[in-house]
């Protein structure tokens, strides 16, 4: 084998294995001691490389891609703190169930523990983190050592897909030269390396997960027997709602389907968080009550509600009110339906079923009887939700910008199956909160494993990369700060033919700070928190526009304080190919005071005396004050 050696040939192989077993793209930050993985990466035909500088955000790239794809992406680092900067990424994948493959190049033994530069002690260095840990140690050219490589690559792929999708660590050990060197004629390793790079990985055949039989004729009979019951949506991931089936790719529909079937059988109404991908996407034909976050803050709508039995689907919802309601009625029967996660931090749980929930939803559905009769409690139920929707469009109304009619537009306007990522903090409860059931179909991202603010652009960037359409990210002018190196990423995706809209919602520090209690400590008088001190430590003005950040990395580039302006810039980014960030400035100390008035307008509505042909029956009104 000419012009290569050894530490090359068994990069090259760990790379053909690991592509033979699933991974298609491969980030790769510089560094010296990674070369022979970032030449194989770059020479192999079977994977795209991207190169990406800065390995946090490299980290959140290949985040945003696992999302996408539900496959795992290979990332790619030189020894010392390198690695460490994907800790973040690291952690979210383990508690999104998201698979991912770092790979992180080391020195040789000899060099460790004796001061030698940029040496670090890289086993194990993601601790608890991580599904799998491996040492791959130094190259050797024994044939049992070669076949282990590819070996190594499928279990590291495996392991981050089964049982439980994940990040996995592989540590790889090279001393130099690191970089070819022209052999003097075949190598003696080279016939038994060929034969591998021919046979690629042994194939790992993933197990299917199926729900319990028993579970579900459980569920059936409670189903059967419910006079109130809801089926409430929380966070889902496509990739991470495919029961851990590799290649399977997450079909939207499908899933929005199986659950408008369960709906119609049971009778149930669907209580979908934005983040769910049952929201947007939404079937005409079923209850769906989309404002119950903000229905469900008031005490009274609660009581009022009392249902007798709960269908949980995904992770746990992010709405306080639903986690009240929860707390409250101690005696409904909750049911958790996920893959993977034990989803229940109240520990209230009747039971857990651990299944792909688009095939419990369908299990169940085929099993019910006739579909119950619709009954007052629905209707009540429907016509709270209708009112407290008409209160959310009356809030909207108007020319001048805020946070709702900045989520409003962007959700209402995304192209119909494109992705919508969404940041933490306030816009993925300003989806939740202004923005209705709709049948428009998206997919949803979301960072809700720890809810991080930070790698948010890097990963829409990464998902960019994947989907074959349009990528829309909705996020805070903090978190844009946060993940500010994201913009060269998204520079990258310039090149590409579909559009990628970021649009901040610049109200000029973290105002999710004045909705939390520490917020209306401040504004309330007496001896809480100052307003002073409310700005210095928690929302944290930087007075920054973003122009500037824009021209840097050459996105195009829009400011805009009015709804007709923000309609014409995203209408102009989603037309064009390439990137584009959308500063979308709105009030900066309105946000929390109207969204607390819109939530008092919501409950007092929710109490309105309904109209006398209903009162005798609907138990949701009937015991209204
Ligand atoms: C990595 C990380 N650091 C800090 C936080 C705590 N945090 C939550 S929201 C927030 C402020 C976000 O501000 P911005 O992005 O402007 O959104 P806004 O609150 O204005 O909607 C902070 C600092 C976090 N969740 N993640
Ligand atoms: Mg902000």
């Amino acid at each position: 084998m000419s012009g290569s050696n050894l530490h090359t040939a068994w990069a090259r192989l760990f790379l053909r294995a690991a592509a033979s077993a699933g991974v298609r793209d491969v980030v790769v930050s510089p560094g010296s001691r990674s070369t022979p993985l970032a030449l194989a990466a770059a020479e192999s035909r079977e994977v795209r490389c991207h190169v990406i500088v800065d390995e946090r955000a490299a980290g959140f790239f290949a985040l945003g891609q696992a999302r996408a794809s539900g496959r795992p992406s290979m990332l790619i680092c030189t020894s010392g703190t390198a690695g460490a900067h994907y800790f973040p990424a690291i952690i979210e994948a383990s508690q999104s169930f998201l698979p991912l493959l770092v790979v992180t190049a080391d020195r040789p033994w000899e060099l460790q523990g004796a001061a030698a530069p940029q040496t670090i002690d890289q086993i194990k260095l993601f601790g608890g983190h991580v599904r799998a840990f491996s040492e791959l140690g130094l190259p050797d050219p024994s044939p049992v050592a070669l076949r282990a490589v590819a070996r190594a690559a499928a279990q590291a792929v495996l392991r981050s897909l089964a049982p439980e999708p994940g990040p996995v660590h592989v540590n790889a050990r090279f001393r130099k030269p690191l970089e070819p060197v022209v052999a003097g004629g075949p190598e003696p390793w080279e016939a038994a390396w060929s034969a591998l790079m021919e046979k690629g990985a042994p194939v790992a055949s993933i197990p299917r997960m199926e729900p319990d039989p028993e579970a579900i004729v459980e569920l059936v009979e409670r189903c059967a027997r419910a006079e109130r019951g809801l089926l409430v949506c929380g966070p889902l991931l496509p990739p991470s709602g495919c029961g851990g089936r590799a290649g399977r790719s997450f079909d939207l529909k499908q899933y929005q389907r199986s659950i408008a079937a369960l709906a119609r059988a049971s009778g149930f109404p669907v209580l979908a968080e934005a983040t769910s991908q049952a929201r947007f996407g939404a079937s005409p034909e079923i209850t769906s009550i989309a404002a119950f976050d903000a229905l469900l803050r008031d005490p009274a709508f609660r009581a009022r509600l009392a249902p007798d039995l709960i269908i949980e689907i995904g992770a746990p919802p992010t709405s306080q009110g639903y986690a009240d309601l929860v707390a409250e009625q101690p005696g409904c029967k909750r049911v958790v339906v996920a893959p993977h996660g034990w989803n229940d931090p109240s520990s209230s749980a009747h039971a857990l079923l651990f299944a792909d929930p688009a095939d419990i939803c369908d299990a169940v559905a085929a099993r019910l009887p006739a579909p119950p009769r619709r009954s007052p409690w629905l209707d009540a139920l429907a016509r709270a939700d209708a009112r407290a929707w008409t209160l959310v469009d009356h809030e909207l109304s108007g020319d001048r910008l805020s946070e709702g009619i900045v989520a409003r537009l962007v959700a209402s306007g995304c192209p119909e199956g494109s992705i919508l990522a969404v940041g933490n903090s306030s816009p993925v409860r300003d989806l939740d909160m202004y923005c209705p059931a709709s049948p428009r179909a998206l997919r949803v991202l979301h960072q809700r494993g720890a809810s991080g603010i930070d790698g948010l652009v890097s990963g829409a960037a990464g998902a960019r990369s994947v989907a074959g359409g349009p990528v829309t990210l909705l996020l805070g002018d903090l978190s844009l700060l946060h993940d500010l190196t994201g913009l060269a990423l998204a520079r990258e995706a310039a090149a590409a033919s579909a559009p990628l809209v970021i649009v901040v919602v610049q109200n000029d520090g973290g105002r999710i700070f004045e909705r939390l209690p520490i917020g209306r400590s401040a504004r309330a008088s007496g001896d809480g928190v100052s307003e002073a001190l409310l700005e210095r430590c928690f929302t944290t003005p930087q007075s920054l526009l973003f122009e500037p950040a824009a021209a840097m990395f050459g996105l195009a580039y829009e400011r805009v304080d009015t709804k007709p302006a923000l309609d014409r810039a995203l209408a102009a980014a989603w037309g064009r190919s390439g990137a584009t960030l959308i500063e979308a400035v709105v009030p900066n100390s309105d946000g929390a005071a109207r969204a607390e008035r819109l939530l008092k307008a919501i409950a007092a509505a929710s109490r309105e005396p309904p109209p006398a042909r209903d009162a005798a029956e609907s138990p949701i009104e009937r015991t209204a004050p």
